[in-house]
């Protein structure tokens, strides 16, 4: 009797990944529940500080995010990742860890040009002038979800209703 998941989130940077993760993680606290949120702040600075951007080091850090992932999850709490995880092996690997239906991918799916626009960090224009290499949607692909268990229209929704998406397939 685990209630541990894994709530994945894929999409660009700029897709909004963390702030509807972080939106999920407090109505799931209000209703009781025990979450971890796994995202670049806690992962990358820590566990995954060796890795940089390459499709090689982002597969490793996709695979270590499952690993903790599903640590987190036999523990029994519900796990939330957002990274924007762009290969489609790798999430399938992360998915391949869990028991049927423990395992919800979430495809934040927003054009490449609101987020480019957005450019909260300024990065997509660095990209844009080659000071970054392989940013994903510039110079990285980014492999959209074929069976993602919800897909969120980030522009087509406030936050509540996309809220109330994610909760229809995470209860
Ligand atoms: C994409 C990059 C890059 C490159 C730094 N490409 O929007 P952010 O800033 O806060 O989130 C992005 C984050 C991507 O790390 P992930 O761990 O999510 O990537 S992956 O799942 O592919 O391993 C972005 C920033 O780091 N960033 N360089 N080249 N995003």
């Amino acid at each position: 009797g685990h209630a541990g998941k894994c709530v994945w989130f894929t999409g660009y940077s700029g897709s909004g990944k963390s702030s509807l993760a972080n939106a999920l993680e407090v109505e799931l606290n209000r209703r009781g529940y025990h979450t971890m949120l796994l995202d670049g702040d806690n992962i990358r600075h820590g566990l995954c500080k060796d890795l940089g951007m390459s499709e090689a080091d982002r597969t490793e850090n996709i695979r270590r995010v499952g690993e903790v992932a599903r640590l987190f999850a036999e523990a029994g709490i519900i796990v939330i990742t957002a990274f924007i995880s762009p290969f489609r092996t790798d999430r399938d690997q992360a998915r391949a860890l869990f028991d049927d239906g423990d395992f919800l991918e979430v495809h934040v799916d927003i054009p490449l040009d609101i987020c480019e626009q957005r450019d909260p960090k300024g990065l997509y224009q660095k990209a844009r002038e080659g000071q970054l290499d392989d940013f994903t949607g510039i110079n990285s692909p980014y492999e959209v979800p074929k069976a993602a268990e919800v897909r969120l229209k980030t522009t087509e929704f406030n936050q509540q209703e996309l809220l109330s998406q994610l909760f229809k397939i995470v209860m």
